[in-house]
């Protein structure tokens, strides 16, 4: 019966066809899915703190409503992705657990700090810009509730992109001060965005399989070029220069040619030595603990409401 299973599920990648929560999946694919989507969930999560220093000094009261917004939608994006791993039989409470103690990891990007105001407007367009190339693939992703979340999500990130655009345009015609603040604020975000994408594919142990099964569309090497060569003109347009001397056009091959990043600090940060790595899981884990008490009202009433039901 096991293999009868198993062939109805390649049949179904085979044809391209989604795999809904209810369908018998192998357990591979299962954990992969788990540990994707629970990592992708954990990122927006986390992804709030660089991005909530600067609420309180946000320099208009447009710009903090903007921003706010911002923040508050990638809440929404965690809690979508949270539900989304619910339906492959874990619960958020475990993979936030996970978060906390390091057995889970999240995002490299979200482990540098946002040191002026320009900051917000380079994630808007740097790291929000990676974000959509590494996700739009994603809303065809074999996995039906997987996929489905990403619509949503790769819609509101490019309305979050579009803002930090705009923001940096309004610096880059303001003062040389301001263009400055985005030249800098560019140098540090440039290669953390292209270690967004993971590292380099001789070295994924995951992109085969993931490919196999339908739930990564294209290599990391793949949409990092794709970024690169999206993101030029883009620079252009602002006005800024890209901190790479070897980001040159390559017209027989049709792409940017680029510099690697340094894979070494990379690895430095997934394992926890980035700038702000330790920051990010306390104030999570503080966050969590403090919200105890919300839990256990909600706990209370719900069981209250329960039993009043059934009375
Ligand atoms: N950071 O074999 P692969 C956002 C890990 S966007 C940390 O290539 P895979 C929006 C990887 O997990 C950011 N770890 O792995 C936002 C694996 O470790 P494991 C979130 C990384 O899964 C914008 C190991 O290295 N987006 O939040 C990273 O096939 C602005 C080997 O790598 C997603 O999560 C990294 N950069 O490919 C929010 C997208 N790269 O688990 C706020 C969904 C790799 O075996 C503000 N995820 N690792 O211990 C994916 O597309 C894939 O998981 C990849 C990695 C492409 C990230």
């Amino acid at each position: 019966a096991e293999r009868e299973l198993q062939g109805h599920f390649e049949d179904k990648i085979a044809r391209d066809q989604r795999v809904e929560p209810r369908d018998w999946m192998p357990s591979g694919y299962r954990e992969t899915l788990v540990r994707q989507i629970a990592q992708h969930a954990h990122s927006e999560i986390i992804g709030m703190q660089p991005e909530g220093n600067w609420l309180t000094r946000a320099p208009s009261l447009r710009r903090k409503a903007i921003l706010l917004a911002k923040v508050q939608d990638e809440a929404g994006h965690g809690l979508y992705l949270y539900s989304a791993a619910e339906t492959l039989g874990v619960d958020r409470s475990e993979l936030t657990g996970k978060l906390v103690s390091g057995r889970q990891k999240y995002s490299s990007i979200f482990n540098y700090p946002t040191l002026t105001f320009a900051d917000i407007g380079v994630i808007g367009w740097l790291v929000d810009g990676a974000a959509i190339v590494n996700q739009v693939p994603l809303c065809r992703a074999s996995y039906g509730p997987y996929a489905r979340a990403m619509i949503r999500i790769c819609k509101e990130e490019s309305f979050h992109q579009r803002q930090g655009y705009e923001l940096l345009m309004t610096m880059m015609s303001g003062t040389a001060k301001q263009r400055a603040m985005v030249q800098d604020a560019t140098d540090r975000w440039w290669w953390p965005s292209l270690m967004m994408f993971g590292p380099p594919d001789g070295d994924s142990p995951n992109t085969r399989q993931s490919m196999e099964w339908g739930i990564k569309r294209h290599t990391n090497d793949e949409l990092r070029q794709k970024f690169v060569d999206m993101t030029v003109p883009q620079a252009e347009a602002l006005g800024v220069s890209l901190p790479d001397s070897g980001l040159v056009w390559n017209s027989e091959r049709g792409h940017y040619d680029f510099s690697e990043p340094d894979w070494a600090e990379f690895r430095r940060v997934l394992k926890g030595g980035g700038p702000c790595n330790t920051q990010r899981v306390e104030r999570r884990r503080s966050a969590h603990e403090d919200g105890a008490w919300v839990r256990e009202a909600a706990a209370a009433h719900a069981a209250k409401q329960a039993a009043r039901g059934e009375a």
